[in-house]
């Protein structure tokens, strides 16, 4: 790897540290919300606006922009903490996270800038995804769409229809990213209701199909960058990832999957992601 590479990389972890650290600036605000989830998606998340998507956070609406839909919206507190980092908003707005007048809810509002679609409800964000698609298609544009799915999210029907359609389609210009942390809101996917062979579903469905370390920035950036891996049907990039990634006392625990997040805690959560930088 070249020295270049290596500083890239370096610059986008410290990213993902100040994912980690903001959304829990954004939780403590709030008092308790999700933070599993949350710190599953902030390496992935860092990639994707620090590297990957082409988007003017001072012209949010410009029509070029690449569209990513964060379809878990409940870990909107690190999409809130990326979207502040990128410029589109000030991080002071963090310290308002789930105020009654702020405009930064526990889940994504097409309302905040940079916000593609208003997201809580599971199970629908790769179908409006698909819209986004077609529309670039239909439009003669050339930006790119990509949907964060959860992996308790995929036990929603909705998700395996969109993803029949968006093949029947030849959606090239969508990806979905699976957050594969193996943990829902009460208990182990595997247990609950298991989505295994998950990448071999996907291909079963006309897929295209990586998977990665979620946590492996090298990993990342490499399957972002090497997107479409077809040119005539969708991409997935399965990603394993640990729930709670980041701190000792939430990782791989559905406790964690949403909590209260104290002084005590937030201290603690913070002494563990270490500076900012
Ligand atoms: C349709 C719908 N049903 C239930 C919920 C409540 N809910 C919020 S998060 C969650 C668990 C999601 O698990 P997963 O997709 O694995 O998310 P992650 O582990 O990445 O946080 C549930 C059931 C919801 N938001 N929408």
């Amino acid at each position: 790897m070249t020295g270049n590479m290596e500083a890239k990389l370096a610059g986008l972890r410290d990213h993902a540290r100040d994912i980690r650290r903001n959304a829990l600036r954004a939780l403590h605000a709030a008092g308790s919300g999700h933070v599993g989830g949350s710190l599953s998606a902030a390496d992935l998340l860092a990639a994707l606006y620090f590297h990957h998507l082409r988007l003017r956070p001072h012209e949010p609406d410009w029509a070029g922009r690449d569209r990513f839909v964060l379809s878990k919206g409940h870990a909107n507190a690190a999409l809130a903490a990326v979207l502040a980092q990128a410029g589109f908003f000030s991080e002071d707005a963090l310290d308002t996270f789930y105020g009654y007048e702020s405009s930064l809810g526990m889940h994504p509002d097409i309302k905040v800038p940079g916000v593609e679609m208003s997201t809580g409800g599971l199970g629908h964000g790769l179908s409006v995804g698909i819209g986004m698609a077609l529309g670039a298609r239909l439009q003669g544009l050339d930006f790119r769409t990509i949907v964060m799915v959860g992996d308790g999210e995929l036990q929603e029907g909705s998700n395996w229809e969109a993803a029949m359609s968006a093949t029947h389609l030849g959606l090239a210009g969508l990806t979905a990213i699976v957050d594969y942390n193996k943990i829902q809101q009460s208990g182990n996917v595997g247990e609950m209701l298991d989505l295994e062979p998950l990448a071999d579903k996907w291909r079963a469905f006309g897929w295209a199909v990586r998977e990665i370390d979620g946590h492996d920035m090298a990993e990342v950036v490499d399957a972002l960058d090497a997107l479409p891996y077809d040119t005539r049907r969708p991409s997935v990039i399965v990603a394993h990832t640990v729930k709670g990634k980041g701190l000792s006392f939430a990782e791989g625990t559905y406790l964690w999957h949403s909590n209260m997040v104290t002084d005590e805690i937030y201290a603690k959560a913070m002494a563990e992601l270490g500076e900012s930088a």
